[in-house]
């Protein structure tokens, strides 16, 4: 496409001999001042922290933006391999403190703003988040792209720029209320929109054969509305090494043609208010988190993102190698976060048959030797599946080369197990029934070389059940690759009490290579040390206690134990489980039966999906009872227990450095992996968890006696279908039956009875696939090991240090080392800078 920004035939000037932009102090300064007072136009008047936090943002920025060109530029000049991250979700938080770490400013910084009279963490406070995602898939993909660039691996991110993130959470009544996220209001200092990279992207039409005067047989995808990608980049800086990869974030925007045709009829302002259809592709993030709504608008955007991708990585092949894609595959892979962007795998045969006039046998060989699909969940309700009819009508070429996929691959399936026609439904890209639909999760594993879980229990899971089949039938495509998260945001940035004590003790190499965190170990029972440890917790701890008074107007005091719960709410993670037991303490406390326990403050945080009526009931209750034991006097001090609204990856940020307890207590083969249990671990809270996920990962380099394990294992779960009794269960535990006429008799609820009918009929049915019920019992156990093992605070620090200390394999750059030598066979490329 040729816009006004596309390059000219001229050459282009050298204007590139200058000399990278300084870091020091002074010309920091010197920048700052100008982007305030000049670029900004802000005078003496007032002091607004809007402008100030802006001005330090595109002070930085043109740091990162340079050395984003020139890694860019080196990618290029090198000739080498890259990966695309294909993700509908980036969740990126704040990016100010990351930039300034990363750029090696954080001091230069401080020292600028202190001789101006501000504070650095005052104006990183006005940084609204960006949340562009739900949870853990969202800010994986945003861990993975921080590690790459501090792997010097080339490696872009290409993801949509939603106008609106992740929903405002807001409690009213103890119920969660939903507020729009604008976070784009106040500008995004960090992009730079790339009009010149604009792509075309068709809906709808049909397709019609011509025969061309080769003789070949043309397709044409015609009479389609077509919607513009406009892409925006975000420099993603590696830590103190110059380089600085780019994320690309499409917006969605109307073609000047768009509805000539009423246009041509007179009605302009019709015409152009017309283009709010095309341009709301990319309005806003969905909120469903572990499950799919089939929404129409969901599958545009799911096929804007691969189309305006995929188009992008092979234009610039084009640029460079003309039509020959004989070295495409060695030199590109794209690595599908989740089923979200698969269509991804079609769109790649359409561009490389239909604009590039490949054979199918070549086009397929290109597909299948650079997707590969990473899988995020086995619940059945976020199988992605979209009917054949919508997809027909959306996207008809699409659902042609699709529909010819399948029967290549089911001519493959048949020729493997003769005769077994079940095989040929169960493995079928098109399910059969009242109304046909396409199974994406198959199109990505019939399209990929590549497919992975995200822990070594899920992928195991992933090869025995949900793709037993595609497993005994390419067994070598499937791996495991267990997730991580960044260290440099989730203990250099948010943790700077704990990263000073490391640095004097250790080193700073933990920085870049989490591993060297072993050498903690010595110091386990060092009491100096110790005592540094508990100072470092204790100040992280008073911090969370500012925030949770603030918000939520309760004290929390930083001796008692700070007992953990934030993520999305969700019936299989089983916040639940956790308020049986706050209900249970809370008798306890009410009957004088305090021997042995311990103070605790316990926190929940998280949001659930809008349309998602139990978890909203699970807020509700939660909040309920928070209200009815804070305010009871007969508590004290012995528990708190609050919700903290509209949890975030800032918030994340203050509370996993204050934890000591951290909540995993999801059903057993039910959470694939889970993130923040990682989080809180490399900072030295303890698990309280099932044999789920990535917990089984947790306590194998933790030490089965510094996690506190409870619950039915996965088989255990499996087993136990069909014949469970959770009211029997009840009956028989004096505890859990008193916590559960506490819940009945509507003590927590008595100007609105009946509100948690549907938790109580949920908790106690036979047919309850979370078995909430059935791990009471052992859960309270560990509950009641973890407060005896708090108050011998020396036992406790030992276990603390140990968390971290064995928190190695947790980071995304070990991660992302497995995805590269397993997978994507990237050569790492120095930057010319620094
Ligand atoms: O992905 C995380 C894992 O750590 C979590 O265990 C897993 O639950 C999470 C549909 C999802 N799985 N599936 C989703 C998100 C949005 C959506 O629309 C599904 N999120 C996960 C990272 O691997």
């Amino acid at each position: 496409m040729t816009t006004r920004y596309s390059c000219s035939a001229t050459p282009a000037p050298d204007l590139y001999d200058i000399e990278a932009l300084s870091l020091s102090a002074s010309a920091l300064t010197d920048d700052f001042k100008r982007y305030y007072g000049v670029h900004l136009a802000q005078g003496k008047g007032c002091a607004s922290g809007h402008y100030l936090f802006t001005a330090l943002a595109l002070t930085l920025r043109d740091r990162l933006l340079e050395r984003m060109r020139v890694t860019q530029e080196t990618y290029r000049q090198q000739n080498c391999k890259q990966a695309y991250y294909l993700s509908m979700e980036f969740l990126m938080g704040r990016a100010l403190g990351n930039a300034a770490l990363n750029l090696g400013l954080d001091d230069e910084l401080k020292q600028l703003l202190n001789g101006l009279g501000l504070e650095y963490e005052d104006l990183a406070e006005m940084e609204h988040d960006a949340g562009l995602g739900n949870g853990g898939l969202g800010r994986l993909a945003a861990c993975f792209i921080d590690s790459c660039a501090t792997l010097q691996l080339p490696v872009t991110g290409y993801g949509l720029r939603y106008e609106y993130g992740m929903f405002q959470q807001r409690i009213e009544n103890g119920y969660q209320q939903e507020m729009p996220d604008h976070w784009l209001r106040d500008g995004n200092p960090w992009e730079l929109e790339r009009p010149e990279y604009t792509r075309r992207i068709k809906f709808g039409g049909h397709t019609e054969y011509h025969r061309s005067a080769s003789g070949w047989m043309e397709v044409q995808w015609v009479a389609t509305n077509d919607v513009l990608a406009v892409p925006y980049d975000l420099p993603i800086p590696g830590y103190q090494n110059g380089t600085v990869n780019r994320l690309r974030l499409w917006k969605a925007a109307a073609t000047d043609e768009f509805n000539l045709e009423d246009f041509n009829a007179g009605s302009y302002t019709d015409a152009v208010a017309a283009k709010n259809a095309a341009e709301n592709i990319s309005m806003v993030l969905y909120p469903n988190d572990a499950s799919e709504n089939g929404k129409e608008l969901r599958l545009r955007q799911q096929y804007f993102l691969a189309s305006a991708s995929l188009q992008d990585i092979l234009a610039h092949w084009v640029n460079r190698h003309g039509q020959d894609f004989t070295g495409f595959a060695d030199k590109n892979c794209f690595q599908l976060n989740d089923t979200h962007p698969t269509v991804a795998v079609a769109e790649l045969m359409r561009l490389l048959l239909d604009e590039h006039q490949m054979s199918w046998e070549a086009a397929w060989q290109i597909t299948t030797r650079t997707m590969a699909y990473t899988n995020h969940t086995l619940l059945p309700e976020a199988l992605e599946r979209w009917p054949v009819n919508l997809f027909g009508r959306l996207l008809p070429r699409i659902l042609e080369i699709i529909y010819e996929i399948n029967a290549r691959f089911l001519r493959e399936v048949a020729n493997h197990w003769p005769g077994d026609k079940s095989r040929l439904n169960a493995l079928s890209i098109i399910e059969e029934g009242h109304q046909q639909q396409v199974r994406m999760a198959h199109l990505a594993i019939v399209g990929s070389f590549s497919v992975n879980g995200v822990a070594a229990l899920h992928s195991e899971l992933l090869k025995k059940g949900l793709f037993r089949d595609f497993y005994e039938l390419w067994p070598e495509k499937f791996n495991n690759k267990t997730n991580g998260v960044t260290q440099r945001r989730w203990m250099a940035w948010c943790n700077p009490a704990l990263t000073q004590l490391l640095s004097d003790t250790i080193g700073d190499d933990w920085i870049t290579d989490l591993s060297q965190l072993k050498k903690l170990v010595p110091y386990a029972d060092d009491p100096i040390f110790q005592q540094k440890w508990h100072a470092a917790k204790r100040n992280n701890k008073v911090r969370l206690a500012e925030l949770v008074a603030d918000n939520c107007g309760i004290k929390f005091h930083p001796d008692a134990m700070f007992d953990i719960q934030v993520k999305r709410i969700h019936e299989y993670k089983r916040q639940l489980l956790n308020i049986l037991h706050v209900i249970h303490l809370y008798a306890r406390i009410k009957n004088g039966e305090t021997e042995g326990l311990v103070k605790r403050c316990v926190l929940f945080g998280g949001k659930a999906a809008p349309g998602y009526a139990m978890a909203k009931q699970i807020i509700k209750l939660i909040n309920n009872v928070a209200k009815v034991i804070n305010n009871d006097p007969a508590v004290g001090d012995w528990l708190k227990v609050v919700f903290l609204p509209n949890y975030q990856v800032s918030a994340m940020e203050v509370i996993c450095p204050a934890a000591d307890l951290s909540e995993q207590v999801s059903t057993a083969g039910k959470e694939a992996s889970g993130t923040g249990n990682m989080k809180f671990m490399m900072n030295g809270a303890m698990t309280i968890g099932t044999l789920d996920g990535a917990n089984i990962e947790i306590r194998e380099e933790a030490g089965e006696e510094n996690f506190f394990l409870f619950g039915l294992t996965e088989a255990e779960v499996h087993d136990r279908k069909g014949h469970y009794n959770p009211q029997q269960i009840i009956e028989q535990d004096a505890d859990l039956k008193r916590v559960m006429q506490w819940l009945k008799s509507g003590y927590f609820n008595p100007l609105e009875s009946g509100c948690f009918d549907n938790i109580l009929a949920a908790l106690t049915s036979p047919q309850d696939p979370w078995m909430t019920i059935a791990d009471f019992r052992s859960y309270v156990n560990a509950q009641h090991e973890a407060g005896l093992a708090y108050q011998d605070q020396s036992r406790w620090l030992r276990m603390s240090i140990l968390n971290c200390a064995h928190s190695g394999k947790f980071s995304t750059d070990r991660t992302m080392q497995d995805y590269n030598q397993d997978i994507w066979k990237l050569t790492p490329i120095g930057s010319p800078i620094d």
